[in-house]
């Protein structure tokens, strides 16, 4: 049990929990670990964060005796929460790879979205919730916006309505927390949801007395449009991780001894850019194709320290590949991604690997399944999988002289083509690969990519506006959620990116690191503007 301060955790194994462990010592309480059924039973109070697979999570729960246990605790009404997939196992079965059987406590099947109907699925980002009387730990969100990153989600029912406290709209209305005496459990992510999120795990574990406040109802809600702040990661000339930014892709400085441009400390900055309102923080550790990055422990204390005080997601690329280190030690890019996620990441970015990947499955037509990009969403799943794209524009005067994917656009060539294909690169964009953004985008779509990061290595760092013709062909060719990226300079390249193309999100990077526009311009331009964002 533990004295008053003591937190109860059932992690068993899966994926990301240092967010939350992270979030309950920050709120100033200490963790103990489930190591037996017993320690269910002695918590004072208990925090299920699921990650991962339904069935493995069942599958690990059943093993070690746990899911009677975590049943009676239930059952007997003690304060319990759980966490995404924690308040999927407490309905009868889940649909994923099944039909598998849950813990049973609520009525009705987790199903997976529907994306036929041209919904992005998974359904990843801050989207509002409508409040239910006496919900209780959710007093406090009123109409700000908590952060969802799932495929699969309950429904109401008749018979599962006394334990709904809220719904979520995203293509269906579907069951975003369930209540009932002093058992909670959400589908968001409180941990990754910045200061309100903090707000519903507090009001759990320190709960006040009679707080049964009104809810304040949320206004109609569709997905918001993330803004994402990208903190590109190197070591400079003396070694020492700084962030860094290229123009189009070269990150030297104009100047005699070449050095490499230095724009601030990354844990700094990260948290800066929490503060100032990020929905998400990237960083790309743009020289991992050539340094392993467990090599790298720099990079993996930086995750550690951000993910201390950062609650939004993180995301960390660079180097994920199989790899031989010096002493003939061979490390699987599974073992690679698996400690970016311990670090604190919460999804990872592919993007040389990615493309090597893509290639060999359009030349061969067979899914291998050893590629990192499968085995890290099969352990992971697709949510925790970003591919990054870092195609060249090449302008053809003939939309049939290549067999890429060419579109007309916008403005024509130096020599008057109207039309180009989008070249990928590898290896931060310094070898051109025969394989197009488009090509490659489906392609890591069927291998299970849960996001795409499109960059532009013509835009990036040019501050004249995204490639608009880029991110329409793909966020119109792919289910899963694009993030335009590379040369925002000014606000109205944010809502014209919104306006005119498919984009769930829209990264940049310099225009933050220079100081030149806060983050909260941009989201008051895009709420003016008419576009959903967190406030
Ligand atoms: O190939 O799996 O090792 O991953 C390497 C990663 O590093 C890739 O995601 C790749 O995009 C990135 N990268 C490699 N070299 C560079 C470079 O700049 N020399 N940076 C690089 C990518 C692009 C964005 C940038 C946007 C917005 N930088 O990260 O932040 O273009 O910039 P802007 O708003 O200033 O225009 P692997």
């Amino acid at each position: 049990g533990g004295g008053d301060n003591v937190v109860t955790l059932l992690d068993y194994g899966a994926g990301n929990v240092r967010s939350i462990r992270n979030a309950i010592r920050f709120l100033g309480f200490d963790i103990k670990d489930v190591q037996t059924p017993e320690d269910i039973m002695n918590a004072r109070r208990l925090i299920f964060p699921g990650v991962g697979a339904f069935a493995a999570a069942m599958d690990v729960l059943n093993k070690r005796g746990m899911a009677e246990t975590l049943i009676r605790y239930i059952e007997q009404d003690r304060p319990f929460l759980g966490i995404c997939l924690g308040l999927q196992l407490l309905f009868e079965s889940s649909e994923e790879n099944g039909p598998v059987k849950g813990l049973g406590l609520i009525p009705g099947v987790v199903g997976k979205f529907d994306s036929s109907k041209g919904l992005r699925v998974p359904h990843i980002g801050w989207n509002a919730l409508q409040v239910k009387e006496g919900s209780e730990i959710l007093d406090d969100i009123g109409n700000r916006h908590v952060y969802f990153v799932h495929s699969y989600r309950a429904m109401p029912s008749d018979e599962n309505r006394e334990w709904i406290s809220s719904t979520c709209s995203y293509g269906v209305n579907f069951i975003s927390s369930v209540r009932k005496g002093n058992v909670h459990a959400v589908q968001f992510h409180p941990e990754k949801s910045g200061d309100v999120g903090l707000s519903v795990l507090r009001n759990f574990l320190d709960p006040k007395d009679g707080r049964t406040k009104k809810p304040v109802q949320g206004k109609a809600s569709k997905l918001a449009k993330r803004i994402i702040a990208c903190l590109d990661v190197r070591a400079n000339d003396r070694g020492d991780l700084v962030v860094t930014k290229g123009d189009q892709y070269d990150v030297r400085e104009q100047t005699d001894n070449n050095e490499v441009r230095n724009l601030g400390k990354p844990v700094d900055l990260a948290a800066e850019y929490y503060r100032d309102g990020a929905d998400e923080v990237s960083f790309l550790n743009i020289t991992g194709f050539r340094d392993f990055p467990l090599g790298d422990l720099p990079m993996l204390q930086v995750l550690r320290y951000t993910s201390e005080n950062v609650f939004v997601p993180l995301t960390v690329g660079g180097g994920i590949r199989d790899f031989t280190d010096a002493n003939g030690r061979w490390y699987s890019s599974l073992e690679v991604a698996s400690e970016y996620f311990r670090s604190g990441a919460d999804k990872v970015s592919i993007g040389s690997d990615a493309v090597y990947a893509a290639e060999e499955y359009l030349r061969t037509g067979v899914k291998t399944g050893k590629s990192s990009l499968e085995q890290i969403s099969r352990v992971y799943g697709n949510q925790a999988v970003v591919v990054s794209i870092d195609p060249r524009r090449v302008y053809v005067k003939d939309p049939n002289a290549v067999k890429f994917k060419t579109i007309q656009v916008r403005s024509p060539g130096p020599n008057g083509e109207e039309y180009a294909w989008y070249q990928c690169t590898v290896k931060g964009g310094r070898e051109g690969r025969p394989i197009g953004a488009y090509e490659l985008a489906k392609a890591v779509e069927d291998l299970g990519a849960g996001e795409i990061l499109l960059n532009c290595i013509d835009c990036d760092g040019q501050g004249k506006g995204y490639d608009i013709d880029l991110v329409k062909l793909i966020s119109d060719s792919v289910s899963i959620p694009v993030i335009a990226s590379s040369g925002a300079g000014i606000v109205e390249h944010f809502s014209e990116v919104f306006l005119e193309t498919n984009a769930s999100a829209a990264l940049a990077a310099g225009i933050f690191h220079r100081k030149e526009v806060p983050i909260q311009s941009v989201k008051e331009h895009l709420s003016n503007t008419g576009i959903e964002v967190r406030l």
